[in-house]
């Protein structure tokens, strides 16, 4: 990597605060928990609101949670960078936080250093990024930009029954701004890739080219409990059997489609889960991804064929609610661009990709030029406490995002 006398940030207050961050919640082992709306992910707004209002930003939050900082100079609508806080179970210390933190980096070194941009930046945390807690994922950013009715969001029910709008009242985060909210004039979020192919490939950086297509289903299969010793195996109508058989069928979904096609059974509940009782209710969820539309589609018809299947063979009956449900999205092509160009003066291991995971940037593309800037992740692994990424790595690439938020101030598009 090049040195350069371009804008530059901080690198060691940026990898300061990743570690005070990840501390909250820590689930000793590296990693952080810090599910959407508890009182860790709380804890986790309460400490980067704290950041933000050191560096005089204006705080606001928005009736589903979002809470933005904007450095208010310059004119016009802001260049919004962001992301999120809230973690999966067992998630790692960079996704989504790299991006909020790093965003706020910018800000701060901008502000250091004299650099006064021609238009406000402003910094997001989308509420329930994950939709781990609160289905479905990129939720807050979804009601940000109007793809979700805000009563509809708030009224969601958590998978430990608590409802979205009653929760974000409890940590004090139901703000009064409107949801939806002001267009950015653009949006570019900086997120570790999540993924083996930038590091596979040996490349440093990457110029996310859109976010492949996710469909998440749960499937509430209903059989007949029974006794685990007397009951003949031909007179079972065993929910946790059907459960198995659509693990194993998603796996052959996705072997049979190859390319980009990803098929996850993340959560299996039996009722009552006893050992020597055949399961009364099973529920499942389906997550199933593709890059291609048509194909996706293809694959959730298969998935609605295989039930319709195995109800008559097994005797049960399967009900299914969809969870979420996004098309493929491509970012705009001149952010793209701009990424690729400021990544490439850093390193010229700069290569362009769909995302295979779900972010914010898909939904602030609906409304404002949008893109993403991905650094590699090592082994791939992520939504684990083992997520981690070169620290010089992340700071180039907070680099990358100040020079590209810097230009998109002066961009008209
Ligand atoms: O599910 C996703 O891809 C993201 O981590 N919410
Ligand atoms: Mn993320
Ligand atoms: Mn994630």
């Amino acid at each position: 990597m090049t040195t350069t006398n371009r804008p530059s940030i901080d690198g060691q207050r940026l990898l300061q605060r990743l570690d005070a961050l990840a501390d909250i919640g820590s689930t000793g082992d590296g990693g952080s928990c810090r599910l959407a709306l508890t009182d860790d992910d709380k804890a986790g707004r309460d400490l980067v609101v704290s950041w933000m209002r050191d560096l005089d930003l204006d705080v606001t939050i928005d009736a589903i949670g979002n809470v933005f900082g904007t450095w208010s100079v310059g004119q016009g609508s802001p260049v919004m960078t962001g992301s999120h806080i809230d973690t999966v179970r067992t998630g790692g210390k960079f996704d989504g936080n790299y991006g909020v933190l790093a965003g706020l980096e910018v800000i701060a070194s901008c502000q250091e250093q004299g650099i006064t941009p021609t238009r406000p930046l402003s910094v997001g945390v989308f509420t329930d990024e994950e939709g781990a807690r609160f289905a479905p994922d990129m939720l807050g950013s979804l009601v940000y930009v109007g793809g979700m009715a805000l009563e509809e969001a708030l009224d969601v029910v958590s998978i430990d029954g608590k409802r979205l709008g009653d929760e974000l009242a409890r940590i004090g985060y139901a703000g009064s701004s409107p949801c939806p909210g002001p267009s950015p004039h653009a949006f570019v979020e900086l997120h570790i890739e999540q993924g083996p192919v930038l590091e596979a490939e040996n490349f440093i950086f990457g110029a996310v080219t859109g976010v492949q297509g996710i469909s998440w289903q749960e499937l509430t299969i209903v059989g007949q409990s029974n006794h685990a010793g007397t009951t003949p195996m031909n007179l079972r109508r065993d929910p946790a059997y059907v459960a198995g058989m659509m693990a194993v069928y998603l796996r052959e979904i996705a072997e049979r489609f190859g390319g980009d096609q990803v098929c996850t059974v993340g959560k299996i509940d039996l009722h009552p889960n006893l050992i020597n009782v055949i399961p009364a209710r099973a529920t499942v969820t389906l997550d199933v991804r593709n890059t291609d539309e048509d194909t996706l589609r293809d694959a959730e018809h298969l998935i609605d064929t295989f039930c319709f299947q195995i109800e008559q063979d097994e005797g049960v009956s399967i009900s299914k609610r969809q969870l979420a449900r996004f098309e493929p999205v491509e970012f705009d092509p001149r952010v793209v661009d701009i990424v690729e160009r400021h990544a490439a003066a850093v390193d010229d291991r700069v290569r362009r990709l769909p995302s295979g995971a779900g972010h914010d940037a898909q939904m602030l593309a609906r409304v404002c030029p949008t893109a993403m800037i991905f650094v590699p992740s090592k082994d791939g692994i992520s939504h684990n406490p083992r997520e981690y990424t070169d620290p010089e790595q992340l700071v180039e690439g907070a680099n990358v995002l100040m020079r590209v938020m810097l230009e998109l101030t002066e961009t008209e598009f």
